[in-house]
């Protein structure tokens, strides 16, 4: 498949943990390249159980909701790049906005970074976004000491958020 600079949509990455306001975040933006912008935008939501926010469940958007596989197919990067071509190839869209599941772990080794290295003639990865809900964070460091850089739990939630390009 021949693509031209022109054609290649951006790919929105936005990460962080469960209702973070991930899906609100990238509905935002959707709804601002469609209207303001007149770009056409698809947006991969995930099936994982998670809340969608009211407007998706309402269908009110208008932009383009793909549908998706089920499962975690973050985990399978195989898996997620074949669904971007699908979309690419059948509704040729200027951006393409997607979340990963909150469990997920760090988007840059599984998913950036590769796109980068072998799909960068199809596909242009916009900085990466990890969404953080500040509150919570400061009730969580109530519960366990957010400064303990050797605890297990701690470390987690630290990389998701130090990889990405904008919190
Ligand atoms: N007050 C407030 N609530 C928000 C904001 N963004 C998202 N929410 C709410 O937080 C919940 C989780 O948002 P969602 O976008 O589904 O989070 P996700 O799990 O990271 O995709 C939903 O009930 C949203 O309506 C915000 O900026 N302010
Ligand atoms: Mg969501």
């Amino acid at each position: 498949m021949i693509i031209s600079v022109f054609m290649k949509p951006k790919l929105v990455l936005i990460g962080g943990f469960l209702e973070g306001g991930k899906t609100a975040l990238l509905l935002k933006i959707g709804e601002a390249l469609t209207n303001d912008y007149g770009k056409r935008v698809v947006m991969i939501v995930n099936d994982q159980g998670e809340v969608l926010v009211d407007s998706v469940i309402a269908g009110d958007c208008r932009f383009e909701i793909a549908e998706i596989i089920r499962g975690c197919f973050y985990c399978d990067f195989q898996v997620f790049i074949k669904y971007a071509q699908k979309i690419l190839e059948e509704l040729m869209p200027d951006v393409i906005l997607t979340e990963p599941v909150g469990s997920c772990g760090c988007l840059m080794p599984t998913l950036y970074n590769p796109i980068q290295e072998f799909y960068s003639n199809e596909f242009e990865p916009a900085p990466l976004i990890i969404m953080v809900d500040a509150f919570r964070l400061l009730k969580l460091h109530q519960e366990i000491n957010l400064l303990d850089a050797g605890d297990y739990i701690v470390y987690f939630i630290a990389s998701k958020i130090k990889e990405g390009d904008n919190v």
